[in-house]
């Protein structure tokens, strides 16, 4: 920030020391995503790098979001980063942020309000992931000459009205209805979890109601690996090594160390490292200029056939 910017800042009492006041709204600790997420935005708004950011911990729930908001309000910060748990109840919220003149910008997934009342959203496109995952199982079964068997496929999803989990099911089920021959025979919400991951394929396995499974989608790489564990416990086998195709998203180290001892299929990318867009757009702000309202990431599918070659590379 330059001088003149340094002495408008700090309108209240005690904080004229030049730093720009972030507020950050995070959704939990629910993933290894959602640490890398949480330590990219840590390592990039620090006090060198001329922030003074508050960070906030939704603790997966999201009235302590929305009562986060009305404090940061409260507080006079420069900027508020909100990244939602789910995308409706913000409404009130958003606008009081709007009417105290303070930007909000909305990163990972989004909220259910009028465009013109947040400065910009930044994140990915979670249909077309979702979209990767089932022309990825397409073709793999064509490969395997498959295409005409019928498949049976179980989907954990990821949390009720998170715009991840909205997302990726939409586009994984527009996959599945354009082929007559797949069928989803069970699904449900297991939070993004590992712990939930588990204890969901623990009871379907032992209700014993789905007798066949081909393919296991997980809305995200921790749900999987939950899951894996309940397979292993039940005897199942899984992975290119095994009988159960295992598809899930965010492409984290760990799934590359699954794809490469053949435990994994592929992996959706979705990429944590948002802080340096959403950086950016704070400063175009200081500078006054104008910004997008969308900043869309560049993201890939990992298999396990090209897993070795990309591990090295991976960050998170
Ligand atoms: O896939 C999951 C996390 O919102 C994109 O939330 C994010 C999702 C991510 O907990 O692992």
């Amino acid at each position: 920030a330059d001088k003149t910017q340094q002495l408008i800042r700090g309108a209240a009492p005690g904080y004229n020391d030049g730093l720009i006041r972030v507020g950050m709204i995070q959704t939990g600790k629910e993933s290894d995503w959602r640490d890398a997420n949480t330590n990219d935005y840590l390592n990039t708004f620090t006090k060198e790098r001329g922030y003074d950011l508050i960070y906030i911990d939704g603790n997966s729930s999201s009235e302590r979001q929305v009562k986060a908001m009305y404090d940061l309000i409260q507080q006079k910060v420069d900027y508020i980063i909100l990244q939602p748990i789910v995308e409706t109840g913000w409404e009130d919220a958003i606008h009081a942020a709007k009417e105290a003149g303070i930007p909000v910008i909305v990163a990972d997934r989004k909220i259910a309000v009028d465009e013109t009342e947040y400065v910009s959203w930044i994140g990915s496109d979670f249909e077309e992931e979702g979209r990767k995952a089932v022309t990825w199982l397409d073709q793999y079964l064509t490969e395997q000459g498959r295409e005409n068997e019928t498949i049976h496929i179980v989907l954990l999803e990821g949390t009720e009205g998170a715009t991840a989990a909205i997302g990726r099911t939409n586009g994984i089920l527009h996959g599945v209805e354009e082929h007559p021959n797949w069928t989803i025979v069970d699904r449900g919400c297991a939070n993004f979890t590992q712990g939930e991951g588990q204890t969901y394929m623990e009871n379907l396995l032992s209700k014993g109601t789905v007798k066949d499974i081909d393919v296991i989608i997980s809305e995200n790489d921790n749900m999987i690996f939950g899951a894996m564990k309940a397979l292993d416990r039940n005897g199942k086998s899984y992975g290119p090594e095994g009988d159960i195709i295992m598809i899930s998203f965010d492409a984290l180290h760990e799934s590359f160390e699954n794809m490469i001892a053949g435990k994994l299929h592929a992996t959706v990318e979705c990429n944590p490292l948002l802080a340096s867009t959403v950086e950016t757009v704070i400063e175009e702000l200081e500078a006054g200029r104008e910004v997008d309202k969308i900043y869309n990431t560049e993201e890939n599918i990992y298999t396990y056939e090209n897993a070795a070659d990309y591990i090295d590379q991976r960050k998170y």
